[in-house]
């Protein structure tokens, strides 16, 4: 059967678009190489000096491993060189990172979670690269934040790179999501999950259950019902919960399931949940919707809503169509 590389598949659909000027493609291309650097590292993070804590606090104030470190670093430097970017935003960086006057600028705009559930590494789970790409606004420069700042339905491409078992990439530029994995003897994303549709009503959902005291009474609702034998699936939903938040959802994307992180209500510093708009929820949200699942923060839709903020967070009930669509009629309820 012959392989389809991802590569080839990016140049077909940038054929198919008349507004294609290989700029967008030559992103990605810069994207998937960082990805594979960061890949290889990952892999021999048991063998090799970059586990555990370098004692240093992020923006968001929490421990940074050295691999976040690492692969953040590994993003901005190919990235800033890429030729197409006008300004890149990082999980791990408090403010937007520029394009240094030594290289060509572009259009677009890059916003990623280097290591999205990095706090699993040292125990050797699976961990993935978050990406969202915009295309600047006209008004300005795409240096500004006001320029950048857009709601997630605007986003040119999202998706991510999986580092478990093997590693994969999903990706959607607006037309399906494609998932491919690394053919690590060739060193090439092959396509190995065409047109990834997620399953309408779901039979798992992902949430950290511990936090049950802290919500408010529609996210217990929510929860007790997915755990119902009375619900409309007539059996409870399995739970299953990694504590990555691209592992949890790409594993509920194929098997239909729902993942929340709803608000907790006892701790000031999270009164929007713990996950990011930007880096997280709107890019994983594009690819959900894209896959024919949906995505809410418990009000409406999370590609609806407007960035006030950089690292704004959000809560977020991400996955199968039915039961996101139960999540929001419950919240509904308690309005
Ligand atoms: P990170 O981006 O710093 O890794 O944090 C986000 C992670 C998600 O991957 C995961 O869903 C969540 O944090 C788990 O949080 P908790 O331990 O509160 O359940
Ligand atoms: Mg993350």
């Amino acid at each position: 059967m012959p392989q389809i590389t991802v590569t080839e598949h990016l140049l077909l659909h940038q054929k198919e678009s008349p507004m294609a000027t290989g700029r967008f493609t030559r992103l990605l291309n810069e994207l998937i190489l960082a990805a594979k650097i960061i890949s290889r590292e990952v892999r021999k993070a048991g063998l090799v000096d970059v586990l555990g804590f370098t004692g240093e606090v992020n923006v968001q104030g929490e421990q940074v491993q050295k691999l976040d470190e690492y692969a953040n670093k590994v993003l901005i430097h190919r990235m800033q060189r890429a030729g197409v970017l006008c300004a890149i935003a990082s999980e791990e960086n408090a403010d937007l990172i520029l394009i240094p006057d030594t290289f060509p600028k572009g259009e677009y705009f890059l916003i990623f979670d280097p290591l999205d559930g990095s706090s699993n590494i040292d125990a050797n789970v699976n961990v993935g690269t978050i990406f969202s790409i915009y295309r600047a606004k006209d008004s300005g420069n795409g240096e500004r934040l006001s320029d950048l700042l857009q709601k997630g339905s605007e986003q040119v491409a999202a998706g991510y790179f999986l580092y478990g078992t093997s590693t994969m990439m999903v990706y959607t530029t607006g037309s399906g999501v494609h998932g491919f994995t690394m053919d690590p003897s060739v060193g090439e994303f092959l396509l190995s999950h065409p047109d990834i549709r997620i399953p309408e009503t779901g039979r798992v959902y992902s949430v950290n259950e511990a936090y049950w005291h802290y919500w408010d009474d529609a996210t217990r609702e929510a929860v007790a019902y997915f755990k119902s034998p009375d619900n409309t699936r007539g059996k409870p939903y399995s739970l299953r919960y990694i504590g990555s938040l691209v592992a949890d959802f790409h594993r509920n994307l194929l098997y239909g399931g729902i993942f929340l992180y709803p608000a907790d209500v006892r701790d000031p510093k999270k009164p929007a949940g713990k996950l990011r708009l930007l880096c997280e929820a709107s890019p994983l949200a594009f690819v959900c919707q894209q896959a024919g699942g949906a995505a809410t923060d418990g009000m409406g839709d999370i590609l609806d809503i407007e960035p006030q903020e950089l690292h704004q967070r959000v809560p977020l009930f991400i996955g199968s169509k039915n039961d996101v669509a139960k999540v929001s009629e419950i919240y509904a309820k308690h309005r």
